[in-house]
């Protein structure tokens, strides 16, 4: 049976609809979602972190990709795509189920440089040590926004749209997946349930995207957030982008500091009052 290919919705798609992708097929692109300006603004703040970092060393990391993070931190136009109000709309429908809230996982430029191979196809849940979670229980859902245009070519994430239903620890061949290509300025919404990977990488520019992922509060996140960014600098965020960071509690008694506080509350000591949170 071949592949379906990756389902496709404009930037004015509602919620419903592309919530109903990301529980039918695991996931969607979303086009044209943000504009050029904004991305050459991102790309110039990122230019130096994108340039001194190393490639990878492994077969999952890649021997010619590079993986910037901490973008938070590094780009103040990276900030309003981490809490676009589209992924936020997604996520409050799919990480609603098993959380009260849901955080920030990581952020990560993925710079696949000419002549890469392609990745190993995996689910990206196992990185919770390959515990495997019931079927259709969802703990983390990413986004790829196409940085570059993403083109089977140049590497272009390859998805095998529906897999969210099958079985864990399958071995699925780089043949069984689907390029989701998609303009500069799109992004691909997917669940950790669904089995992609990287492209291979078969031209002589670099393919860059940038994934944010986001998972549910009571989990450990990826990119370890109160580093990427330290308090001093989440002080001067908007409270809801500290808050989706991780500086607030994850559940009633997760992740409070001192005296049974709220960590907003260490960033300002009158968001009590502020947000309604903390309570
Ligand atoms: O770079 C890509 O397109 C996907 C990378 C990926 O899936 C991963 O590193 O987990
Ligand atoms: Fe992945």
């Amino acid at each position: 049976m071949s592949t379906p290919n990756v389902p496709r919705v404009a930037a004015t798609a509602t919620a419903d609809v592309i919530e109903s992708h990301l529980r039918a097929e695991g996931c969607v692109v979303v086009e044209d979602v943000v504009a050029a300006e904004h991305l050459d603004r991102l790309e110039s703040e990122l230019r130096p972190f994108l340039d001194a970092t190393a490639a990878g060393t492994d077969d999952f990391t890649g021997i010619a990709t590079r993986r910037t993070g901490s973008l938070i931190a590094r780009s103040p136009a990276f900030r309003p795509i981490a809490n676009h109000p589209i992924v936020i709309a997604a996520l409050d429908r799919v990480l609603g189920d098993h959380a009260t809230s849901y955080q920030l996982h990581l952020t990560q430029v993925i710079a696949i440089g000419p002549h890469e191979a392609g990745q190993l196809v995996h689910r990206d849940q196992w990185a919770f040590d390959f515990f495997s979670f019931p079927a259709g229980f969802e703990v983390e859902c990413h986004t790829m926004w196409a940085l570059t245009d993403f083109t089977e070519a140049n590497g272009a994430t390859r998805v095998i749209p529906g897999s969210n239903r099958w079985p864990d620890k399958l071995r699925p061949g780089y043949e069984e997946t689907v390029p989701a290509e998609m303009t500069r300025g799109s992004v691909l919404l997917y669940l950790g349930s669904l089995y992609h990977g990287g492209g291979a990488n078969t031209t002589d520019s670099t393919r860059l995207g940038i994934n944010v992922g986001y998972t549910l509060s009571w989990l450990r996140q990826e990119e370890n957030q109160y580093l990427a960014c330290p308090p001093e600098v989440a002080r001067e965020l908007d409270v809801g982008l500290a808050q989706l960071i991780g500086y607030r509690r994850g559940a009633y008694a997760l992740g409070y500091f001192g005296d049974l506080q709220d960590p907003i509350e260490y960033l300002h000591p009158a968001a009590r009052d502020r947000t309604g949170f903390g309570n």
